[in-house]
């Protein structure tokens, strides 16, 4: 079936629509235009077009008066919109062929548009994918986020060292955006409380003096969903002082003050923090979360108001969803809404908080915990202190009463502990739900990380497994497979991802497999030119390409994998007769900015494929790249032609991860740990089906409960592994320099440069890491097995579609009705 879409995009016209928009745009013919240019007047071109639907989607929502969901996340790591948008408006083939009419390739066109990349990683990309499958199911939502002047930071590498430049991604405009002036709020900061006693009602008011204050102003970006017409709403706030001041006050010391209003509200929306998993405990961080939660709250009321008249009910019509604890100072803002501009009493306004907003936690990593410092907190935003205040002296009261004499609980269990401000604990106890993201995950905040909170209100727990959409991952990033796929069970998989499992009878299929794997190789060639073209690399594009692609941190063990490099390269070196499948061992990662030993790592990854990369007597058996600025745009053409899948986090550190389900999809098995959701993909795909290694989570947590275990045992019991340590300071890598990795040394065998040594138990996993990468090889071999694991990969993973957990957040948190939005043309 067509759909209306495809008449709309009416080739003749849409071709005129693009040189219209260059001729207003630029002054300029089609002819003289450049291709950013052309990106532009495409994409307004494209917008023009979602517009009627973004307009009847608030229309038939408002009709409907549907329940929707505020998605409030500090992240949307959305990647690059038109070819997006063009796959969801089932019209991508269309524009493709009116732009080769014009001598244009969409390539190159959608290669303009800068990777809005408001985002660090999983979190923020998993609230983007969120998003799409909202708008596919005809859900009604709301993202609600920051427009950060600069995204993620650019990465570059000089001398094997990152280098971070500014993302400035809206430098050349953004297309997509509409500003709504209209919708502006003021956000306000600091300054004294003082309460008086209304005096008609006798209730306390509560006034704020002196404060700061910046003019919040949102940009709607529209989110389409997959041929049906849904156009939900990105909403993301800039900041703008407030210049109501008269040019005569200059004179009265004001001119001050509008600068520092000036300055405040440039500051806030500034940058994205590029830490994850990790808390930095900045002031300013915390001013960017109650800026776009008391924004996107008030904005949220207003428009609740506009047709229902009773605030008490609006847990009836509006869910908030808080992606971790990044927003959740929304629980205290809602409850200072509620009572003092909306007139509640408090139990009324704590009835509608803990029934409205929901909590997801992202990690169990003890550094990423928010924990604000009660003085800066309550200095910042005084009242909203004042109202956590007496949700932890509520809470306290309710814990001595069910544990009396148990001042340990209290302990465990406060917002307000220890001078500061336990933001988990808040949305744990505010909140009428709360989410791990993957069974293994929730399960240890259950049992572990949250389990005093558990024991006092099982009801609230509860696990949503993470997914991906295979719009981006699939049908947009790997053509040649979605047509492949399309071609053999029909386009159903494409908003109903268990259908791919209809691919599982292909297994036996040998003609079936054989095509599969020259999809895959194809791909492997797409790479191979990036690969030349970026790093001035050749790789064999008949090796095995193994790929760790994410943000580089400790616990995710991007060092395992170089370590286990350096090992193969010393075998290689000495037994040279040995027989080795040709590997190409592929990385992307940003380390954070201050995150000493992430960077080292990368320099150490730049070394070895120096050293490596340009050892003739090798013969290419083992090639190294780490491809620069990993991220949304090359991540799709990375994952189509990846062999190996390397999820190697130590056990329990990974919440979920969500490039192991995007690999799967496109038919790569995981080499990895049973950590996160690579649990849930084995028990998918089948054992034989994955090359799964090291310590469980369970062994984890027992040695670290137990003071962790002693990694200099397995280095003098262990010569080539103690070799390969060993290598790390004797110059190997680092041009005769002993001390360029001592850091990284000192991480895994000295106790006192850290409180344990080998905190990520690499030594620990080492043999079973190398023993799985021996079963890798073995089965690569096996042309008839690989292509096997390859396609069941792929067949098995429908599962892991967000469409899937979006479903099970309606179903079981968010309770959401469908809303159909007509096409308005007739089909
Ligand atoms: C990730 N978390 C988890 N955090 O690490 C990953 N943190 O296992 C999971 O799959 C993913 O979330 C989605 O659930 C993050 O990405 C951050 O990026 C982050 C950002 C700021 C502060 C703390």
């Amino acid at each position: 079936m067509i759909l209306a879409y495809s008449k709309r995009f009416e080739k003749e016209a849409f071709k005129e629509m693009v040189k219209d928009n260059v001729k207003i745009l630029y002054r300029k013919t089609i002819e003289e235009a450049t291709s950013q240019q052309i990106f532009q007047a495409v994409s307004y071109a494209v917008k023009d077009i979602i517009i009627d639907d973004w307009l009847a989607t608030q229309e038939e929502c408002r009709k409907k008066d549907a329940k929707m969901v505020y998605y409030m996340s500090m992240e949307f790591l959305m990647g690059r919109a038109l070819g997006n948008n063009l796959i969801n408006m089932m019209s991508y083939k269309e524009v493709r062929e009116a732009l080769e009419d014009m001598n244009i390739d969409l390539n190159v066109i959608e290669d303009q548009e800068p990777d809005p990349a408001l985002g660090n990683g999983g979190l923020g990309r998993l609230a983007a994918c969120f998003l799409d499958s909202l708008s596919t199911l005809n859900y009604h939502a709301y993202g609600c986020g920051i427009r950060y002047r600069y995204g993620m930071f650019k990465q570059k590498i000089e001398n094997g060292y990152q280098v971070e430049t500014p993302d400035e991604w809206l430098k050349e405009g953004n297309p997509f955006e509409i500003r709504r002036e209209e919708y502006a709020k003021e956000v306000r900061f600091g300054g004294d409380i003082r309460f008086e006693k209304d005096p008609e009602t006798g209730k306390d008011i509560f006034i704020q003096e002196n404060y700061e204050s910046v003019r919040a102003i949102p940009y709607d970006m529209p989110i389409v969903g997959y041929g049906n017409h849904v156009v939900n709403t990105l909403r993301i706030w800039d900041a703008e002082a407030i210049t109501n001041f008269s040019l005569a006050s200059f004179d009265r010391g004001d001119y001050h003050k509008a600068v520092e209003q000036e300055n405040l509200a440039k500051m806030i929306v500034d940058v994205l923090y590029p830490n994850d998993n990790h808390y930095a405990g900045k002031e300013l961080r915390l001013k960017q979360q109650y800026f776009f939660i008391s924004a996107s709250l008030q904005a949220m009321i207003a428009k609740y108001k506009k047709h229902h008249d009773d605030i008490r009910k609006l847990p009836e019509k509006v869910v908030i969803q808080m992606n971790d604890t990044h927003p959740t100072v929304a629980i205290p803002e809602l409850m200072r809404l509620l009572i003092d501009v909306e007139g509640l009493d408090w139990d009324e306004a704590w009835d509608v908080t803990t029934k409205t907003c929901a909590y997801t936690n992202h990690t169990i990593m003890a550094e990423a915990l928010e924990k604000w410092p009660v003085d800066l907190f309550s200095r910042l935003l005084p009242r909203i202190y004042q109202i956590v205040q007496e949700i932890d002296r509520r809470f306290v009261s309710e814990v001595r009463a069910k544990y009396p004499g148990n001042e340990e609980k209290v302990k465990k269990m406060a917002i307000l502990w220890d001078s500061q401000v336990h933001m988990a604990r808040m949305a744990i106890i505010s909140g009428f739900s709360v989410n791990g993201v993957a069974k293994l995950h929730t399960e240890i905040l259950k049992h572990q990380e949250l389990k005093d909170f558990y024991e006092m209100m099982p009801q609230k727990f509860n696990n949503k497994t993470n997914g991906i959409t295979q719009r981006r991952f699939l049908l947009h990033g790997n053509p040649l497979l979605a047509d492949w796929i399309t071609g053999r069970i029909g386009d159903g998989w494409i908003t109903d991802l268990s259908k791919i499992g209809n691919l599982k009878v292909l297994v036996n299929d040998e003609q079936a497999r054989r095509e599969f794997m020259q999809i895959k190789y194809q791909n492997k060639v797409r790479l191979a030119a990036y690969i030349k073209e970026h790093n001035d690399i050749e790789v064999d594009s008949e090796s095995i390409f193994d790929v760790q692609v994410k943000r580089l941190h400790e616990y995710k063990r991007q060092l395992l994998n170089i370590l286990h490099i350096m090992y193969l390269y010393n075998q290689i070196k000495e037994h040279p007769e040995m027989s080795f499948y040709p590997r190409t061992f592929i990385f992307g990662a940003k380390a954070a900015a201050g995150y000493q030993r992430a960077k080292e790592t990368i320099k150490l990854i730049n070394s070895v494929a120096e050293v490596v990369n340009n050892d003739r007597s090798i013969n290419g058996k083992l090639k190294i790249v780490f491809i620069e600025d990993y991220r949304v745009s090359n991540a799709e053409l990375i994952f189509a032609a990846a062999d190996v899948s390397e999820q190697i986090s130590t056990a329990s550190k990974e919440a979920s991860g969500t490039s192991n389900m995007k690999f799967m999809l496109n038919g790569v098995p995981t080499l990895g740990t049973m950590d996160g959701a690579n649990v849930e993909i084995v028990e998918e795909v089948g054992e034989k089906n994955a090359f799964i290694f090291g310590l469980s989570s369970e062994e984890v947590i027992n040695y670290e409960n137990n003071g962790g275990y002693n990694p200099v045992d397995i280095y003098f019991n262990d010569w080539e592994l103690k070799r390969v340590i060993d290598q790390l300071t004797d110059g190997t890598y680092s041009d005769g320099d002993h001390n360029m990795y001592r850091n990284l040394y000192n991480s895994l065998l000295n106790t006192q440069c850290t409180n344990r040594a080998d905190t990520y138990f690499i030594l620990k996993d080492f043999r079973s890491y190398a023993e799985a990468q021996k079963k890798v090889e073995e089965a690569y071999r096996d042309d008839h097995r690989w292509s096997k694991i390859a396609l069941m990969n792929t067949a098995c993973s429908g599962k892991f579609t967000s469409d899937r957990t979006i479903e099970e957040y309606v179903e079981d948190i968010w309770k959401l009705e469908k809303v159909a939005v007509p096409s308005g043309q007739p089909d």
